[in-house]
This record gives C-alpha cells, structure tokens and sequence, in this order.
C-alpha cells in the first residue's frame, strides 16, 4: 500500500486539563519584623499595604495563613522569592506550599 495508510487514527486532543492549584501559607516566628512580612506581602505576592497588614496579623495571630492560590509554577517561584529574601536579611521567616 501507499506510506501513510496505518489504521492509526490520532484522535484530536483539544481537551484543556485545569492546572492543580496550590496553597502559599505564611508561618509565623517570634523574630521576623512585623514589616519586613507585609513588605514581602505587598512585593511578592501584590497585596495592598492594607490587605497585607490584615495577612500578616492573621499570621501573626493564628501561627499560619494564606497569602494566595496559585498554578504550581507560580506557586514555587513565591515561595522561592519569599526563602530567598528571608535569607537575605537573615530572618526566620518560612513559607510553604500545599495542593488545595
Ligand atoms: N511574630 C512576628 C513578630 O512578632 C511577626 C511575624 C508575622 C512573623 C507573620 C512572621 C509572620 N515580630
């Protein structure tokens, strides 16, 4: 027969899977200043200075909260910017990720 007559059908894969989205939470510590986490807030995550202040109080109150929900890529590069300035200025600070 002809080179491209295989039974093999490839049927179109149009079909969009919804990304799994993750959790970045703050944790709580007895050092990192007040303002250093609602600077952090504001920069890596583009909270307003009062949403920010609102999240970091939770935190600060409650041991833990969340800071946003996001596709796992931009998940992990939040958490990266936040473990990296924390380093930086040699703060305790912690932030992790979670599958909602
Ligand atoms: N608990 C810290 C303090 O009293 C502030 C803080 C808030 C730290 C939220 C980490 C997260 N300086």
């Amino acid at each position: 027969g002809s080179k491209n007559d295989t039974a093999t059908i490839t049927k179109p894969k149009t079909k969009s899977k919804r990304p799994s989205l993750y959790r970045v939470l703050l944790l709580n510590d007895d050092y990192t200043p007040m303002e250093f986490v609602v600077l952090v807030l504001q920069d890596v995550f583009n909270k307003t200075r009062e949403e920010a202040m609102r999240i970091m109080l939770h935190v600060h109150n409650q041991g833990v909260g969340e800071c946003g929900v996001y596709p796992f890529e931009v998940a992990e590069t939040k958490v990266t910017r936040v473990m990296d300035a924390a380093r930086k200025n040699q703060h305790p600070l912690q932030c992790v990720m979670e599958k909602q």
